[in-house]
């Protein structure tokens, strides 16, 4: 397990006392070791491959856990966690029980943060500054964040407070490597990408003074107005913007220069305010597959180590994520309104394909979930039909936009939300867990959960028919394999059974349908009839169909989906119960009031009881439970 000069490290302070050529061994040993574990278990490789010096050389001028190291996003940390000894979990990365692929503060003093959503780690910091501050403390502070996160609207804001409060002993180190998980899009990655060109790098002790010796002057330059252009400006004065936000900008630099990165940290660490430190970086470093291509080594499955191939199994079906695009593909032929969005992850939403299609109506805008959103509210305004697709738990950031922006004005926005329900290995921060309950709740805005990859096809299909807001939420991974058809029609709002029993009334959505089905032939060989109903709509509800379950007269009515149980759709089923005068038992299951942790999702899955053989162990123990009510009321 691990190479010799690893194997030594006990702890972060141990890198310090290493030679220049030691530490090179250290970062060779801890690229060969994460090259190892994500080999078998998959991981974020190529951000983390490209963050190693730049975490070798904050340790050596740190003091962890006192001064305080910041991760945006968590995703480059391997090398930190296999340094806080981590090292004998790290070959379990991802798995369940093993090492979570981001920083978990429950994990290890030294992980400040539960990381995992983009670009929060700068107001962390700032945070972390304040407090430092009011206690009189004096903990240095020091933020990595790549180029992609730090576009994103909530690093911008905590950037545009951080430069007022001239927090001093606070450091943030750019790791640039031009690239999101596919390129860097927008105008900060333009502008950086023009300061990584026309600057030479910095590459001595003494450029770095020089650097700083010339800070402050191009805020000076600016108000005299003495530069018109802004490139001339840009020439005198690189990193104007940051300098113009009231931080002073070191760089650019070479991020996998340890000697000129300890150099740089010590002196960005004696300035009297915040600094940004520019530091240039491969994303992929040192394994040449991913240096080849760093968007299929951002977040990759098991692979060969050897070539770098991706160990694939083949797909039992095509996915839910390719269904939808390739529906949406078709819908945008005919429907010239349709126009689609993404937050950075046009591969991982499946829109690459629409986005060759039809250049005109695709729009990546980067990190940022909220204006995704509101972008399409405009959108809708102008009467096109905005298609926001967009990850379950990456659609949180932008709760308000789409109750003020979306539901107010009861704008006809398309939500597709991939990756609902448990998710696997990326565990707690990435669970699409909260989207039923956090959007049946608002006003004007309907919730459709397809139980396969027809239904998918259909409920887009309706969706973008339909007016007002609407979202289709589906799982990641394999459809079910049922065919879909060539022409899409109408989803009914009515609920559809699909298996008939006298005991036990399922009333199930999305994934959960087909848990179902399979738990109702376990309890069939119990001895007990169990019927089925995919409900397909969450919101509206099909209070006909819970109704009609209920008149049945079961012992006991299940509600079951791949959400927190609290306040999603097995809620809404009660609400309607109650608000309906209906009387049945009601066992909820869904995900427990609690934070699902990481590990592959048929093992998580099986964790929490939402297996087939896990819930038809919660109906048999509830029925026994009714049972001996019964007895007892009877006595
Ligand atoms: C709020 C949010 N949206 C989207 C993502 C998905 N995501 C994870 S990493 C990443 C790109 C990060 O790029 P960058 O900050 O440049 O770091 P790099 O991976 O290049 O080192 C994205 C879009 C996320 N984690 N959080």
């Amino acid at each position: 397990m691990g190479g010799e000069t690893l194997a030594r490290m006990t702890c972060p302070a141990d890198v310090k006392g290493l030679s220049a050529k030691e530490l090179a061994l250290l970062a060779q040993d801890l690229r060969v070791e994460m090259i190892a574990s994500t080999s078998l278990n998959g991981g974020h490789l190529a951000s983390s491959l490209g963050a190693v010096e730049l975490i070798l050389a904050a340790y050596r001028v740190l003091d962890l856990p006192h001064d305080k190291l910041v991760f945006d996003v968590g995703h480059q940390a391997y090398a930190h966690k296999m340094l806080t000894g981590r090292l004998p979990g790290f070959a379990r990365l991802r798995q369940l029980g093993g090492v979570s692929g981001f920083t978990r503060r429950g994990e290890s003093p030294y992980d400040v943060h539960d990381s995992g959503h983009a670009s929060d780690s700068i107001a962390i910091a700032l945070g972390l500054a304040e407090g430092r501050d009011l206690r009189g403390s004096d903990e240095r502070i020091l933020t990595i964040i790549g180029d992609a996160s730090i576009g994103g609207g909530l690093a911008m804001e905590a950037l545009n407070t951080i430069g007022q409060r001239r927090k001093r002993r606070f450091v943030i180190i750019l790791n640039d490597n031009e690239m999101s998980i596919s390129h860097t899009t927008g105008a900060i990655s333009s502008y950086l990408a023009s300061i990584r060109t026309s600057q030479r790098y910095i590459t001595t002790r003494d450029a770095v003074e020089d650097a700083l010796s010339r800070t402050g002057l191009g805020a000076g330059l600016v108000r005299l107005g003495e530069m018109a252009k802004a490139s001339t400006k840009q020439l005198l004065v690189p990193g104007m913007f940051f300098e113009e936000l009231g931080f002073v900008y070191l760089g650019p630099i070479d991020g996998h220069n340890t000697a000129i990165l300890e150099e740089t940290l010590r002196s960005a660490f004696e300035v009297d305010g915040p600094v940004i430190i520019h530091a240039v970086t491969r994303k992929g470093k040192g394994y040449a597959p991913a240096e080849r291509n760093p968007e299929l080594f951002h977040g990759i499955g098991p692979f060969d180590p050897e070539t770098g191939v991706p160990v694939k199994k083949p797909a039992a079906a095509p996915s839910y994520t390719s269904v939808f695009a390739r529906t949406l593909e078709q819908e945008a032929e005919s429907d010239s309104r349709i126009f689609a969005i993404t937050a950075a992850m046009q591969g991982g939403t499946g829109l690459t394909g629409f986005a060759a299609k039809f250049p005109q109506r695709f729009l990546d805008v980067g990190i940022a979930e909220e204006c995704a959103v509101t972008t399409a509210a405009g959108l809708a305004i102008d009467g096109e039909v905005p298609v926001v697709a967009i990850y379950s738990t990456f659609l949180q950031r932008a709760y308000d936009e789409i109750v003020t922006n979306v539901c107010l004005p009861n704008l006809h926005v398309v939500f597709a939300i991939d990756r609902a329900g448990i998710v696997g290995q990326d565990g707690s921060t990435h669970h699409g867990a909260l989207d039923m309950a956090f959007l049946r709740s608002i006003p004007n805005m309907s919730v459709i959960a397809p139980s396969d990859e027809a239904e998918l096809a259909d409920a887009l299909h309706t969706a973008i028919a339909m007016d007002g807001p609407v979202a289709v939420r589906y799982p990641r991974g394999a459809g079910m394999g049922v065919p879909v058809p060539a022409t899409r029609s109408e989803l009914p709002l009515e609920s559809r059974v699909l298996r008939e029993g006298t005991d036990v009334a399922f009333l199930a959505v999305g994934k959960m349908v087909d848990v179902a089905m399979k738990a109702a032939k376990i309890l069939e060989a119990d001895g007990l009839g169990a019927s089925v109903r995919d409900m397909r709509w969450v919101k509206p509800l099909d209070v006909r169909g819970v109704r009609a379950a209920c008149a049945a007269r079961p012992r006991l009515v299940v509600t079951i989906e791949d959400g927190v149980i609290k306040g999603g759709f097995g809620s809404a089923v009660l609400e309607a119960m109650a608000d309906e005068g209906l009387h049945a038992p009601v066992l909820r299951l869904g995900l427990p009031d609690e934070f699902v942790g990481h590990g592959d999702v048929a093992s998580l899955l099986a964790s929490i009881g939402l297996d087939p053989q896990g819930v038809a162990d919660s109906v048999e123990r509830r029925l026994g439970a009714e049972d001996a009510r019964a007895d007892d009321d009877h006595r």
